[in-house]
């Protein structure tokens, strides 16, 4: 169905960790979507989910914003200006009349803080480009409102077409999804997943973080918890590839295009669902020399994020993802994390897998935490983590409290 402002409201029921079928879909607005969230269970939950009561409730939409993987302008590792840095040089980072450079228009998830969407929810400012961070224990109800706006995808200058897609969507926490054993907490994943690759190279990921009963509250109040997000993000594969040329290249578009004219055709494809990747089907002449591919950590290269930041001797989690087409290697310079009972300096990582790892902060300084495969990391997967020593003052507010 094409208008120039659906907007459906769908209810959803899902579990967490297995696939549920979803339910009806309905054409409503955004007020029957909050009405959905309701508190009532899904008509099917899995064996073993004993419904504890409790209800988080999250508003999420998925968005067009600018993303900047570079945005102090430095190779802070090499402490060099961006277009002085040899590694940014050969990766294709610096912007000139042929290369978009580090800033991109992206599809990421936000989160809100109510059913109007107006205001966007408080999230930690080393999360990045990820989308907001869910939580909820076993045998709790997660019910999302999530919100289509990509509005601004509309690349064929002859179609004005969009549509907007509101869900409602109630999501159980299984047995099946609580934390391994000897631990109160684990990372699971959401993330888009129409055109996978596409979706990925463009954003549209978040975390959740699922915890045993009776221990959100306490394991958040004591320890710092981390995401790190390991995402290739190949800017030429984005779905926004051709977008992000026509915005910031405007002058190279017309040989990048390849448009027919074609396209999209009525009624096929996914329309309802997914309208930019049905405009981005036909070949396009983006290449790696026009948008680069990044190696990100939560959205930064080069030591561009704000730094994860502990005081001496905090226990802290750091739930770590990959996303993409390379395994990783999460190492922390300075401090050892414990994955599984094991004592470990580097923990390896495949994609879509999510992992759980425990650290106690006893080395102070700025450190180093990277992926430690060679490529990666000269392609900017290295961040900064904190560790205040004990004869300075720790701004952070204690935990505990
Ligand atoms: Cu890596």
């Amino acid at each position: 169905m094409r208008t120039s402002s659906l907007l459906i409201c769908v209810s959803a029921a899902l579990a967490l960790g297995s696939i549920i079928p979803s339910v009806t879909t309905t054409p409503t607005d955004l007020p029957a979507c909050a009405s959905q969230m309701d508190g009532k269970l899904p008509y099917y939950q899995p064996m073993g989910f004993n419904f504890s009561g409790n209800i988080h409730r999250y508003y999420v939409a998925a968005e067009v914003d600018t993303w900047d993987y570079a945005p102090t302008g430095y190779d802070n590792w090499l402490g060099v200006p961006m277009n002085e840095s040899f590694r940014a040089q050969t990766y294709g980072y610096i912007g000139s009349n042929t290369s978009i450079g580090t800033t991109y228009d992206k599809a990421l998830y936000k989160g809100y803080t109510g059913p109007d969407f107006a205001q966007y929810s408080e999230q930690p400012d080393w999360l990045g480009f990820n989308g907001p961070i869910l939580r909820g224990e076993v045998g709790d109800m997660i019910e999302i409102i999530s919100s289509r706006r990509l509005r601004s995808l509309q690349m064929a200058s002859t179609f004005t077409l969009f549509s907007n897609l509101t869900l409602t969507t109630s999501r159980l926490i299984p047995p099946s999804s609580a934390p391994d054993p000897g631990v109160d907490s684990k990372l699971w994943a959401y993330h888009s997943y129409v055109s996978m690759y596409q979706d990925a190279d463009a954003g549209l990921s978040g975390p959740v973080i699922v915890y045993n009963p009776s221990t959100m509250n306490k394991t958040m109040a004591n320890n710092r918890e981390f995401i790190i997000f390991y995402g290739d993000n190949q800017e030429s594969n984005s779905f926004l590839a051709l977008h992000n040329v026509r915005k910031y290249l405007p002058n190279m578009f017309p040989s990048m295009a390849n448009e027919t004219g074609m396209y999209p055709m009525p009624g096929a494809g996914n329309e309802t669902y997914w309208y930019p990747q049905e405009v981005n089907s036909p070949l396009t002449n983006v290449n790696t020399s026009v948008a680069a591919n990044f190696f990100p950590i939560n959205g930064w290269i080069f030591a561009n994020n704000p730094p994860f930041s502990m005081c001496i001797n905090d226990p802290a989690i750091w739930y770590i993802m990959d996303m993409g087409f390379d395994t990783h290697v999460a190492h922390w310079h300075g401090n050892n994390v414990v994955h599984n009972g094991i004592t470990m300096a580097s923990v390896p990582i495949n994609p879509g897998q999510m992992l759980t790892t425990h650290m106690t902060a006893l080395n102070p300084g700025l450190w180093q935490f990277i992926c430690h495969f060679n490529t990666h990391l000269s392609k900017g997967m290295e961040a900064w983590y904190r560790i205040y020593a004990p004869w300075e003052e720790c701004p952070l507010v204690p935990l505990g409290s």
